[in-house]
């Protein structure tokens, strides 16, 4: 499924983020940015060490004690086709949301958006962050995933081309095309 809102295509594809081709991709990593399951082990894996090497320079100079929830830092991305990985962290949920998990979850994806415009990117996928491992509520983890992508693209207008949701599975593709119909329709 695909919108366009002003000058941005906002996308949502079924697949494999270390597989996209946009320039940068968002890594759904925790506050240690060593690596994990799930997105954050695919990405490690596939883009090779020097991305572990960059995490670690990281920890040692910006954030000794880890990055903290909703916060975003960059770095290259090693052997993968995107030239950045952009690592946030997701709130743990216990299924559905609290506010304050919204808020957090919020602040991952528009924390990520402002460092990828500071970078000059203009274009980025996304995973659904905080709905694997972390056990967020997938329906409300995705109203509040697209609404915020939503909100900066319109804060934004035309900074970025394509702003794509890379889904693992048909089931999470499928909860979020539904949120992203039900926001289109309220908003018209
Ligand atoms: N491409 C796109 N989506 C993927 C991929 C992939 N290659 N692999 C899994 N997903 P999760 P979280 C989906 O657990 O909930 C890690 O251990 C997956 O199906 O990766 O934010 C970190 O180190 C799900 O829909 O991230 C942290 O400790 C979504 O990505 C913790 O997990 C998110 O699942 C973070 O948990």
């Amino acid at each position: 499924m695909e919108v366009k809102i002003g000058g941005t295509t906002l996308s949502l594809v079924i697949g494999d983020i270390t597989q996209a081709d946009t320039e940068a991709i968002v890594n759904a990593a925790n506050p240690s940015l060593m690596g994990g399951g799930g997105v954050d082990g695919a990405i490690h894996s596939k883009g090779g060490p020097s991305i572990l090497q960059e995490c670690k320079k990281i920890r040692e100079t910006l954030y000794p004690d880890g990055l903290p929830t909703g916060e975003a830092v960059i770095t290259s991305g090693g052997n993968l086709k995107a030239k950045y990985v952009i690592h946030t962290v997701g709130p743990i949920c216990d299924g559905f949301m609290t506010e304050k998990e919204k808020q957090l979850l919020s602040n991952a994806y528009r924390n990520s958006l402002t460092l990828a415009k500071i970078h000059n990117i203009k274009s980025i996928s996304f995973p659904s962050i905080s709905t694997g491992a972390y056990r967020c509520d997938k329906k409300e983890a995705s109203k509040v995933a697209l609404q915020t992508v939503i909100d900066f693209i319109k804060e934004n207008p035309n900074w970025f081309k394509e702003i794509r949701f890379v889904l693992f599975t048909e089931d999470i593709y499928h909860v979020y095309k539904q949120s992203l119909e039900e926001i289109l329709n309220v908003s018209d």
